[in-house]
C-alpha cells in the first residue's frame, strides 16, 4: 500500500485512461527501438554507441511499462460501477529502479555526441551517474512515504532535488562548454536537447509531488499522464535528437552512409559537399 494509486476507486474513464497511456508507452518505446536499430547503420562507429544506448533504453522502458500496465489491470477489478483494488497492489517503485539503468544511458549518450573522450568522458560520466543515483535512491525512499507521511515525502524529495540540481548543472556546463566542438550544424540542436531535458525531467518531480497537491483518483490519472509525457519526451524524442546529431556529425566527418541518408531525406546537403 505504498502508493496512493491503491487508495481510490476509479471510474471506467479514469481506469482506461491510465491503462491506455501505459499501453501507448509500451508501443511507442518498442516502435522507437525498431527505428534506432534501423538507423544505427547511418551513424559512424565513433558515435554508434550513442544510438545503441537508445536501443537499450527503449527495450528497458518498454518492458517496465509493459509490467506497469499488467500490474494496473491485475490490481483492480470492475464491480459493475467502478474499478476497485483487489488483493494485489500497484507500485510506481519499479520505475525508480529502472531509472538506475536508463538515466546513466541517457547521460552517456549525451556525452558521446558532445565529443567528450578519454579521461574527461569518464570523469564527467562518473559525477553525473553518482548524482543521478543519489537523486533516484533518495526519491525512491521518499515515495515509500507518500501514503503515510507527507513530511517525509517532502524531506526526501528536497534531498533528491539537490542531487537533481547538481546533475543539471553538470549537464548544462558540459553542453555549453563543448558546443564549440560540435560539427555539421548541430550546435542549435544541442541547445534544444538541453531545453527538452530541463522540461521533460522536471515532469518527474511534479509526478512525485501529486500525493501532496492532488491526492485523488484524478490526481492518479494526472500522475500517470505526467509519467507518460515525461517518458516519451526524455527517452524517445531525446533519443531521436541525439541520433540526428550523431548522423549529422558523422556526415560532417565524411562517413558516407550518413551523407547518403541526409542527402536522401534532404536534411543537410551542405555536409555532403
Ligand atoms: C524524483 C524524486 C523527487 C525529486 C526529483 C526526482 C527526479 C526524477 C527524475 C527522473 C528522471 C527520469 C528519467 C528516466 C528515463 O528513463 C526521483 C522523482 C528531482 C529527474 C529521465
Amino acid at each position: 500500500m505504498r502508493n496512493i494509486e491503491n487508495l481510490y476507486d476509479y471510474t471506467v474513464g479514469q481506469f482506461e485512461a491510465i491503462d491506455h497511456m501505459l499501453t501507448m508507452g509500451v508501443g511507442v518505446h518498442f516502435a522507437a527501438l525498431v527505428f534506432f536499430i534501423v538507423v544505427s547503420r547511418f551513424v559512424a562507429p565513433k558515435y554508434r554507441v550513442a544510438t545503441a544506448l537508445s536501443c537499450i533504453v527503449m527495450l528497458s522502458a518498454g518492458m517496465i511499462l509493459f509490467s506497469q500496465a499488467a500490474m494496473w489491470t491485475d490490481a483492480f477489478r470492475f464491480n459493475g460501477e467502478v474499478y476497485t483494488l483487489q488483493d494485489l497492489t500497484f507500485s510506481n517503485g519499479y520505475r525508480y529502479v529502472n531509472w538506475m539503468a536508463t538515466i546513466p544511458c541517457l547521460l552517456v549518450q549525451l556525452l558521446i555526441v558532445l565529443n567528450l573522450k578519454g579521461k574527461s568522458i569518464f570523469s564527467t560520466a562518473t559525477w553525473l551517474i553518482i548524482s543521478a543515483w543519489g537523486m533516484i535512491v533518495t526519491g525512491y525512499i521518499g515515495q515509500l512515504y507518500e501514503v503515510d507521511d507527507l513530511s517525509q515525502l517532502m524531506v526526501w524529495g528536497a534531498i533528491s532535488t539537490a542531487f537533481f540540481v547538481v546533475m543539471n548543472w553538470i549537464v548544462g556546463v558540459r553542453i555549453f562548454r563543448n558546443k564549440s566542438t560540435m560539427t555539421g550544424g548541430t550546435q542549435s540542436t544541442i541547445t534544444k536537447v538541453f531545453w527538452l531535458m530541463m522540461f521533460a525531467w522536471t515532469l518527474y518531480p511534479i509526478a512525485y509531488l501529486v500525493p501532496q497537491f492532488m491526492p485523488s483518483a484524478d490526481g492518479v490519472v494526472l500522475r500517470q499522464g505526467l509519467f507518460t509525457v515525461a517518458d516519451i519526451s526524455s527517452k524517445v524524442i531525446y533519443g531521436i535528437m541525439i541520433t540526428y546529431i550523431a548522423i549529422k556529425q558523422s556526415a560532417a566527418a565524411g562517413y558516407v552512409p550518413a551523407q547518403q541518408a541526409l542527402d536522401k531525406i534532404g536534411m543537410d546537403k551542405s555536409a555532403v559537399a
